[in-house]
């Protein structure tokens, strides 16, 4: 049978990104014996901003973000990387083994709900990047030679940021408040983990919550907040990152294009 053709979008310094490419590396065996295959296309989110194209917000993700996916399997284009893991979910059962249904999407939902973007990027210099966006997208809205719908689809994109106060958004205070937030989420990962070998909810795989985790866990590193990842929770993060899995989506990369 011809393996379904999926494209993926995607980012070399993206979380979500490698939240996703992480899920689909350990996905497992199909549910009905359907292959599926990928594509992948990168996106440079942070310097080209390719995520701004037209291409991109007229034919990908009208929200200019990775990851996103297109198939001729889907009636259109899929984004949010929580969504995607979930359309992958019901082709893919090690994602969400039998039982653990629950559980998985509640660890996923607790993951999604952090402030990662402010974990990622408060009080570092990540910040001047993000401005930078901000401001490309004003540079192409300045311009008279751009057509109505992409014109259009900028500044929906912009609306949302257009008034934010970065400094506040992610400042050093911002910062701390959502290091405490992560450290009661740890303590509640801690809970779900194994003492020893194996996976959340003593799972003999991995599933999609250890994907988006592991991820999440990385890119902390990355970002110079690995102090706050200790015991059981270092030692399961650094048995995922040996796996081959794991190095097959990084390579050589890290999670970000900060140096911690
Ligand atoms: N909720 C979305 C968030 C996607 C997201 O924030 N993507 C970021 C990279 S991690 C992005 O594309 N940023 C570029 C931009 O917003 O211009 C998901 O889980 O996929």
């Amino acid at each position: 049978m011809t393996p379904t053709p999926y494209t993926v979008y995607y980012a070399i310094d993206s979380l979500c990104s490698y939240m996703l490419r992480y899920t689909l590396a350990i996905r497992g065996p199909s549910k009905d014996g359907r292959e599926i295959s990928f594509e992948g296309k990168v996106v440079d989110i942070h310097y080209e901003r390719t995520q701004l194209s037209e291409f991109f917000l007229l034919n990908v993700n009208p929200k200019g973000q990775v990851p996103a996916i297109t198939s001729p399997a889907l009636e259109k284009p899929m984004a949010d990387s929580l969504d995607i893991t979930n359309h992958f979910a019901t082709m893919f059962p090690n994602l969400k083994p039998a039982g653990y249904e629950v559980q998985i999407d509640e660890m996923l939902l607790k993951i999604h709900n952090l402030p990662y973007g402010v974990l990622s990027f408060g009080g570092h210099r990540a910040q001047p990047i993000l401005k930078g966006t901000m401001q490309a997208m004003k540079d192409k809205l300045a311009r008279d030679d751009i057509s109505p719908a992409y014109r259009k689809a900028l500044e929906a994109k912009l609306a949302p940021v257009a008034n934010l106060d970065f400094d506040t958004v992610f400042g050093l205070e911002a910062g701390k408040q959502a290091e405490r937030v992560l450290e009661e989420f740890l303590k509640h990962v801690d809970q779900r983990l194994p003492s020893s070998e194996g996976w959340l909810f003593d799972l003999p795989r991995p599933s999609a919550a250890d994907a988006h985790l592991v991820a999440l866990l990385a890119r902390m590193h990355d970002v110079g907040r690995g102090a706050l990842i200790k015991g059981n929770i270092r030692l399961y993060a650094d048995r995922a990152k040996g796996s081959h899995e794991w190095q097959s989506v990084m390579g050589t990369y890290t999670t970000t294009m900060c140096e911690g």
